[in-house]
């Protein structure tokens, strides 16, 4: 099948023609493109044209596509059997070694980022009794009701539903406050800490763009929940396992942590942790249910143990940071020498290009980015064959698979691609 033959059968099978929607490049215009394989730091689409690739599936792909020892764990795991609904060595093998990186007492696994900050906010609320969630504006912790609300009119309040079918009611046990703002949590918690049950924050945001915390609301994030006996809950979906082997370090006083994408190396997963005396409240340990019918799946283990085992060296990070760098320097004076304004954001492996003046410090300066010009250029890009995030508000990812060689086209071709842009 060609691009255009799977895109027109894909419209006629799922709304919007994809099962995700930012897969549908509707934020920047143009056609989705439909990937039939991954080689490395490459990926090719249904015409044979060759990308290099910064979408990296939103981030599992830190080793890059189709790494033979990861292939050969699946292949050999699934040669034994593809799910049991049964304990397996396969999820104490990835348990272990979770645990030990992370400092975790206790982990589930699940099969999505969704499941795990939507456990553990349930598990939060079991904790402490309460029943209000904060989570901050920009940052997103997947689709489950009470994480689809929007920011109200002011600047800390209960928020609206972002999405149809969330009702009112749900939506408002969810605060929403302003990322990298410590007046307006410790304000939150001076007037709502008693009602509370947590808050949960990307250490890194990485959903609105790439955002870097200030010290100071990291201070603020370990500080004012402990003060009124809420939970602090990290999650690291993204985060975990991409910014060094572990957790990103930056919230060490977190009470639960949520993983995901890069310790199922490629397929379906999720996961969170914390202090026994918490976790041992889930199901059939304790009073809170959870459950998956492919929760541990063995072949999901074995592609996380066979990545965990490539990562834990630590040379993946210092080499997929090396030329993140690099990526980030090109295109800064790509930027600069086009005359266009843009801010190039990194932390470690993981990276984003606004298109305005200066990092942003919150979602509402992120917004104040140029998308149309994001657009043009993610559309000229393509076109010089570099596939990046379909969204000014998604994260670039290098992998330990890129080389110099397509940093180099890379930047060459964001030159190209701005050079033209100058005059608009
Ligand atoms: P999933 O349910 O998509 O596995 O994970 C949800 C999630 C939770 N927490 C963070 C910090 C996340 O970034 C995500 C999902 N990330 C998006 C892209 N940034 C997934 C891409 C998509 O929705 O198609």
């Amino acid at each position: 099948m060609t691009n255009d033959e799977i895109r027109r059968e894909a419209a006629l099978l799922f709304p919007g023609g994809v099962n995700s929607p930012v897969r549908s490049f509707r934020s920047v215009g143009g056609k989705p493109v439909p990937i039939v394989r991954g080689a490395g730091a490459h990926v090719f689409d249904a015409d044979g044209q060759r990308y290099v690739d910064y979408i990296a599936a939103f981030g599992p792909l830190i080793l890059g596509h189709a790494h033979p020892a990861v292939v050969d764990a699946i292949a050999a795991a699934a040669a034994e059997g593809t799910a049991f609904g049964a304990l397996t060595p396969g999820e104490v093998e990835l348990g272990r070694r979770v645990m030990q990186a992370t400092g975790l007492e206790r982990v589930r696994f699940v099969n999505s980022g969704t499941e795990a900050t939507m456990t553990a906010i349930r598990l939060a609320r079991a904790a402490t009794g309460r029943a209000v969630i904060v989570k901050f504006d920009g940052c997103y912790h997947g689709h489950s009701d009470g994480l689809l609300v929007k920011a109200g009119s002011g600047v800390a309040t209960f928020g609206l539903s972002d999405s149809a079918g969330v009702p009112a009611e749900i939506a408002g046990l969810t605060a929403v406050l302003p990322y990298n703002d410590p007046g307006a949590l410790r304000e939150w918690f001076a007037s709502h800490g008693a009602e509370t049950a947590a808050v949960i924050v990307e250490p890194v945001a990485g959903n609105m763009g790439l955002v870097e915390p200030s010290p100071a609301f990291l201070a603020a994030l370990q500080e004012a929940p402990r003060e009124h006996g809420a939970l602090l809950i990290a999650d690291e979906v993204i985060t975990g396992f991409r910014l060094r082997f572990g957790l990103s370090n930056l919230l060490p006083g977190a009470d639960l942590v949520c993983l995901g994408k890069i310790i199922g190396g490629g397929l379906p997963v999720g996961a969170f942790g914390g202090r026994a005396e918490l976790m041992d409240q889930l199901s059939p340990a304790g009073p809170v249910y959870q459950a998956g019918t492919l929760a541990g799946n063995p072949l999901v283990m074995a592609a996380g143990v066979a990545t965990l085992d490539l990562l834990s060296s630590g040379a993946a990070y210092t080499r997929a940071e090396e030329l993140a760098r690099h990526l980030e320097n090109g295109l800064v004076a790509a930027c600069r020498r086009a005359g266009v304004p843009g801010a190039a954001v990194r932390s470690g492996s993981m990276l984003t290009l606004f298109f305005r003046e200066g990092a942003p410090r919150d979602y509402a300066e992120a917004r104040e980015s140029d998308t149309a010009r994001f657009g043009r250029f993610h559309r000229a890009m393509l076109e010089r064959g570099i596939l990046l995030p379909p969204s000014q508000f998604e994260t670039w990812f290098v992998s330990a698979a890129h080389t110099e060689a397509d940093i180099d086209q890379t930047v060459k071709a964001a030159h190209d691609a701005l050079a033209g842009e100058a005059h608009l």
